[in-house]
């Protein structure tokens, strides 16, 4: 007796399918300028939620806590915030 099928090689998709499992598709935040900044993060930021020249802008001194992002633009801000909040 032998294997009766090929060994299946793993597609993209299986791969997304296994590490996707048991995850709940969210809704994301609103983003009335398309911008990638969710409405809410702009006004606690002091942006404006309908200019999506906000995501482009550079973040300057006092404009975020300590400094850490000034310099960057205020997308980079955002994604930094957001990568620090996935980790404990
Ligand atoms: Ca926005």
């Amino acid at each position: 007796m032998g294997c009766s099928q090929a060994p299946r090689s793993l597609s993209w998709y299986d791969l997304n399918e296994w590490f996707l499992k048991g995850l709940a598709q969210a809704q994301p935040p609103k983003d009335s300028d398309n911008d990638g900044l969710p409405d809410d993060w702009e006004v606690a930021h002091g942006l404006d939620p309908n200019e999506s020249l906000d995501a482009i802008r550079i973040v300057n001194a006092g404009e975020s806590s300590d400094d850490r992002h000034a310099g960057s633009s205020f997308l980079e801000f955002y994604l930094n915030e957001l990568a620090e909040n996935l980790v404990p």
